[in-house]
């Protein structure tokens, strides 16, 4: 591993914000420079065939700016290796095609990224994996979804998007590893600040850096942390071999957007309690639905296992899908858009919009649900513009 994927040794061993803010990348040594430059680059002069400067030969094997990335997000998840790709959808496909083969088994949430299932059903199982779905808050389902001697990984998302159910990662973890199984865990929705799988025994992290990471809606990307060098190595092979990487500029955008991530994540989890407090007020909504609640089925696992519930909050309206849409549309704060985790608050309807791709699947989602990302814009706006959309009846 190289210097700078390591970064500073201190770093790596010190809080989170300063990791957030130093690890992965010192300063460079000809110009001082504090910051990556953006390796606009291809390839790299060799000093004689196969001398090659820090390692770097072509920019789909390794990258300066990407380098920087991958060391920082391995130091704030405390893992091995981290690997950077072009979304978070390539992460995930290139993990499953360097952990399994044809002919294996994968246990999926029945709850998660309308995406994530369809990659699954649509892709990876026209390449020979098969998968069967379980709820992840439900420790004995997911064990008996599980096939010994087949079942390859046990993945899971928490809190899942859209409905923020809540597996328990260490008891995941040991379900998985009982039957030989590793347990992949989508920590996009709590993002590192909030929660560390690979601490409680999950084996890789998967991030959509799209999302908090980043956290300005300015860029696509997706990362996989690992804790395992035998799994780092496979995870490194199928990267340059599939070649799905991160580019420079959106290296540098993902490793900007970290170093604020505790400050962000502290006023987006701010924000969504007072909507929380808000909307569970409100006589049109009929659920709200969010780990922070005492009465979340989760609520004592995230506890646990989350350091505060963050910034994702889902409800359900009266009135059905008609108005759960009329509630979307008449936002004019929160932004009607897909996505999640940036700076500005968005909202969505998930049936028709995020999870339209699982409809008539186990993973279907109700119709009068609607999915805000809360941002960190004035609260008192926030909670207005829900007054105003909420209030009038379509
Ligand atoms: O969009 P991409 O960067 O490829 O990441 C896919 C993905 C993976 N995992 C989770 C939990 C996600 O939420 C996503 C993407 N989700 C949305 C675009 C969304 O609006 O829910």
């Amino acid at each position: 591993m190289s210097e700078q994927q390591h970064g500073h040794e201190a770093a790596q061993k010190a809080g989170f914000e300063t990791r957030a803010i130093h690890a992965g990348y010192e300063p460079d040594p000809a110009t001082g420079a504090v910051i990556p430059p953006i390796y606009a680059t291809s390839t790299y002069k060799q000093d004689g065939v196969g001398g090659l400067r820090g390692g770097y030969e072509y920019s789909r094997s390794g990258n300066p700016t990407r380098t920087a990335l991958e060391g920082n997000i391995a130091a704030l998840e405390e893992g091995e290796r981290g690997f950077a790709f072009a979304s978070g959808l390539a992460a995930e496909d290139t993990l499953v095609r360097a952990l399994c083969a044809p002919g294996d088994h994968v246990v999926v949430p029945d709850d998660a990224y309308g995406g994530t299932y369809r990659l699954f059903d649509k892709v990876e199982r026209a390449w020979g994996l098969e998968h069967s779905s379980a709820a992840v808050s439900d420790v004995d389902a997911v064990r008996a979804a599980i096939r010994p001697g087949e079942t390859t990984l046990v993945w899971v998302e928490t809190p899942t998007n859209p409905l923020l159910n809540i597996g328990d990662i260490e008891a995941l973890a040991a379900v998985a590893h009982e039957a030989g199984a590793l347990l992949v865990v989508d920590n996009t929705f709590a993002s590192p600040y909030l929660q560390q799988p690979l601490t409680l025994g999950a084996d890789v992290v998967v991030h959509s850096t799209t999302k908090y990471c980043g956290g300005h809606s300015d860029v696509v990307g997706g990362a996989l942390v690992v804790r395992d060098l035998e799994v780092a190595e496979r995870v490194g092979f199928h990267q340059n071999a599939m070649g799905a990487v991160a580019g420079p500029f959106d290296s540098w955008l993902v490793l900007r957007g970290l170093k604020t991530l505790g400050v962000r994540m502290d006023r987006h989890c701010d924000n969504a309690e007072r909507v929380v407090e808000f909307l569970a007020g409100h006589p049109d909504v009929t659920q709200v639905i969010y780990p922070g609640l005492e009465e979340h089925p989760g609520h004592a696992v995230a506890s646990r296992q989350m350091k505060r519930y963050g910034g994702m909050v889902s409800f359900r309206v009266a009135g059905g899908e008609q108005q759960a849409l009329g509630v979307c549309e008449r936002a004019e704060v929160f932004t009607l858009g897909e996505s999640l985790g940036g700076v500005e608050s968005l909202i969505e309807h998930p049936g028709r919009m995020t999870h339209a791709s699982v409809a008539g699947t186990d993973l279907e989602v109700p119709a009068d649900l609607v999915r805000l990302s809360v941002g960190i814009e004035t609260v008192d706006d926030l909670l207005a513009d829900l007054d105003r959309a909420l209030g009038a009846r379509a």
